[in-house]
């Protein structure tokens, strides 16, 4: 089934939930087991990428050894990395609007539309928008980050990514960022959107995950959770905060 109908389906039920996996963080089988586990205690969506220097080769062991054990879609996430994977059910296929880089906005992405096309990819066209603090994201995409009091500034970029016509917006404060990005933020750009709105970066509570789903978020990303001990229960409350 196409990826984005699957996704529709979700949101008309209500949030939903993306584990992100980084190939660099675990061995390939590691990452097996975490989608598994994502998968039973309700995930809806993995994506697979997120980091720097990851070898091609650990990304298609780990998206294979993902895709292995997950029935749900699996995504291909591609931030800061050289390496690809086109066999997955889509690609997320992002523009990182507030870029000093034009590279990052639609530079690498022209080098590999022409292979999407012809290898009939799905792709899910995002507008990517860096709030503080950014983390090795903000870096890496040489992103002038969105100041987390600067609503408009927020706007504007999630207001472009409609107009441009991209089919989601994508909040992001950073892979381990201390903090989501402000619920303040995230609603006043969920007042003025119509496409939906992801959000990412800093959730690792049920608290966090509540606030960001209440103040409007759509899709919720979480990633470094799945790193820590007790993962299985801190995603299940996650998940419990989400679908509740
Ligand atoms: C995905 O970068 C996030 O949008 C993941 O961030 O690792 O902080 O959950 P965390």
């Amino acid at each position: 089934m196409e990826v984005k109908k699957y996704i529709a389906g979700k949101l008309n039920k209500g949030a939903v939930h993306v584990t992100l996996i980084d190939p660099a963080r675990q061995a390939p089988e590691a990452a097996g087991r975490l989608a598994e586990t994502a998968q039973e205690v309700g995930s809806d969506l993995i994506f697979v990428g997120g980091s720097s220097g990851i070898t091609q080769r650990t990304l298609s062991e780990t998206a294979e050894a993902v895709k292995e054990r997950a029935s749900i879609p699996v995504l291909f996430f591609p931030t800061g990395t050289d390496s690809i994977c086109l066999n997955l059910d889509a690609f997320l296929f992002l523009s990182l609007l507030n870029s000093r880089n034009s590279q990052f906005v639609s530079g690498t992405q022209s080098r590999v539309s022409s292979l999407l096309k012809r290898l009939d990819v799905e792709v899910l066209p995002i507008g990517y928008i860096l709030v503080e603090p950014g983390m090795k994201l903000g870096e890496i995409g040489e992103a002038d980050l969105v100041a987390r009091d600067n609503f408009w500034q927020a706007i504007g970029y999630a207001l472009t990514a409609q107009f441009m016509g991209m089919s989601y917006v994508y909040l992001e404060a950073g892979n381990g960022a201390a903090q989501p990005v402000p619920a303040g933020m995230i609603r006043a750009v969920k007042r003025e959107v119509d496409i939906p709105l992801i959000v990412g970066g800093g959730i690792r509570t049920a608290i966090d995950a509540r606030r960001v789903r209440q103040a409007g978020a759509d899709i919720v990303v979480t990633g470094t959770v799945i790193e820590t001990a007790g993962y299985r229960e801190r995603l299940r409350s996650i998940l419990s905060a989400l679908k509740d």
